[in-house]
């Protein structure tokens, strides 16, 4: 089975189960010369991580990384870097039912019909588990990126359910549980999140990434378009249904004298595009979004089939995300930073001896 890598200077693997004994990566083609230390995953690994808050998955998993290549005296030297998480808090018989039947709205259905075989415990492959990987992987790029050419991604939770912030703060999206940019609002998450939980149900979401300092350059017209790349990378984090750029959908009701982001030799008036143009960085803040499903996993029976082909009701016990956006902004963060990273060293491998071209917006 392929298509479990992606990059293409900047190459990541993914591989493991959310119950199997471990999960990994393999990063090839970082650029030698970079500290780095198991340290320094903690931070990134402990925002995404189960268990944080009563808001998410009660999952209790070390992340401790184990560099097993690819650094020596503390800098990478170029070749493959492997890192590798244990797991070490599966609790599989939850999944005893789940072997048999499938959950609507849950990839255990379409695996099954693809491969004929599944591991059902906690979802497999198919697990949100698998994306600590791309955080730790990213840990490496944010690093590289931020210190090459002073790039910083973040991101925030823009919408839960039908509740979007009342006010922008960046500094409070780093103090709550939700990645909320708006600290008022806090107690009014934790309420409806409360009260969800208790229901048994499950709810959507929308994060948003921004990433600043991106010089203008970045990108590949035609098939390698810095938006193609993003959505692709965005889409396949787990739970997303849609990615934006920029304005995105709510560019269909614009005027094209409203859209376009006028130029002027003190910078651009505004960021409709998110920071891309014919599919190149045009040195504004680059800014994605992305609309995360409902958890499939949840206590409120729901008509299904078992594997004998007789109809059934699911209900999914375990220790499930009510909000599965909760734990995605780091999520969103990784994959924002994985794809500006291998841009970058694409960027420079053909066209490094352009340099700056005048004029240029700053
Ligand atoms: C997940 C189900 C839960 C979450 C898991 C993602 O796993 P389990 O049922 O095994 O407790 O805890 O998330 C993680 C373990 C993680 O590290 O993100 C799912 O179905 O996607």
């Amino acid at each position: 089975m392929s298509s479990n890598s992606f990059g293409k200077l900047f190459t990541v693997t993914t591989f493991g189960e959310s119950h199997g004994p471990a999960i990994g990566c393999v990063i090839d083609g970082c650029p030698p010369g970079l500290a780095i230390s198991e340290e320094e995953f903690r931070q990134d690994l402990d925002r995404r991580a189960t268990g944080k808050s009563r808001h998410t998955s009660q999952r209790r998993e070390a992340d401790e990384v184990e560099i097993l290549s690819g650094v020596y005296e503390g800098k990478t030297t170029g070749t493959p870097m492997a890192l590798l998480i244990r797991n070490t808090d599966q609790r599989s018989k939850d999944y005893g039912d789940i072997a048999s039947t499938f959950r609507p709205g849950h990839a255990d259905y379409t695996y099954w019909q693809k491969y004929g075989i599944r591991d059902p415990r906690g979802g497999g492959r198919s697990s949100a588990r698998e994306t600590t990987m791309r955080v730790a992987a990213a840990v490496v790029a944010k690093k590289w990126l931020a210190e090459r050419h002073g790039v910083r991604v973040r991101g925030y939770l823009a919408q839960l359910g039908n509740m979007a912030p009342a006010g922008f703060d960046w500094d409070a999206v780093g103090r709550n549980p939700f990645f909320w940019p708006c600290e008022g609002q806090v107690r009014e998450l934790e309420k409806a999140m409360d009260a969800l939980r208790k229901s048994g149900d499950s709810v959507g979401a929308r994060v948003t990434v921004v990433a600043e300092g991106v010089p203008p350059g970045w990108g590949e017209p035609v098939y390698g378009k810095l938006d193609g790349d993003l959505a692709a990378a965005l889409m396949s984090i787990n739970a997303v249904k849609g990615v934006e750029i920029g304005d995105g959908f709510a560019a269909v009701e614009q005027r094209g004298s409203e859209h376009r982001d006028e130029m002027h030799l003190d910078g651009f008036t505004s960021n409709h595009a998110g920071g891309i143009l014919g599919g190149i960085s045009t040195g504004q803040a680059v800014v994605a979004s992305i609309a995360l499903k409902p958890t499939s996993s949840i206590l409120i029976p729901g008509r299904s089939i078992n594997l004998a082909g007789e109809p059934v009701d699911v209900v999914t016990k375990g220790r499930h995300d009510p909000c599965v956006g909760i734990r995605a902004t780091p999520i969103a963060e990784a994959m924002m930073a994985l794809v500006l990273m291998d841009h970058a060293l694409r960027h420079r491998a053909q066209c490094g001896d352009v340099g700056v071209v005048a004029p240029r917006i700053p």
